[in-house]
């Protein structure tokens, strides 16, 4: 009888203790970036970086007006839109018909803890023309701590 109740104490503590376990590091969520038009180049679209594992980071931009057969260079750097540092800081495969994919290696919270920005260039003959920008992390006053995620995001049983 003893034996049965600690056998199903045991299942009981695995059950409740595996998850936990689990749970232990959070996985970091994806982020989306609204990249916006510069230059009047009608470009929009989205960057969306994505942790992965071993502590790189998958950016994949996604923009609608780019000109057919153009190939844009596409960057991280410091600063944000309208102030830009322009060294590139880390750069990203150039967009070629809207498309962007490039896997940094770099944990994702290293992009939101320094404000910066993607941009996109016209072309690499053209590189001082900006044709789109997005800040990665949306400045704010350095004093106010980052708000908590937002309810809702935890995994939901079953
Ligand atoms: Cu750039």
């Amino acid at each position: 009888m003893h034996r049965t109740l600690l056998a199903l104490a045991a299942i009981a503590f695995a059950l409740v203790l595996a998850p936990a376990l689990a749970d232990q590091s959070p996985a970091p969520t994806s982020l989306t970036v609204p990249i916006q038009a510069q230059n009047s180049s009608g470009q929009t679209g989205v960057a969306v970086l994505t942790p992965m594992t071993d502590n790189k980071t998958k950016v994949d931009v996604s923009v609608s007006g780019e000109p057919s057969g153009a190939s844009e260079p596409a960057h991280v750097h410091l600063g944000t839109c309208n102030k830009l540092n322009v060294a590139p800081k880390y750069p990203l495969n150039p967009v070629v018909n809207g498309k962007s994919s490039t896997v940094l290696d770099l944990p994702i919270s290293q992009l939101e803890t320094t404000p910066m920005a993607i941009n996109l260039h016209q072309s690499a003959a053209n590189i001082g023309t900006y044709v789109a920008c997005g800040n990665i992390v949306s400045v704010t006053a350095p004093t106010s701590p980052a708000p908590a995620s937002p309810p809702g995001m935890a995994p939901s049983p079953g």
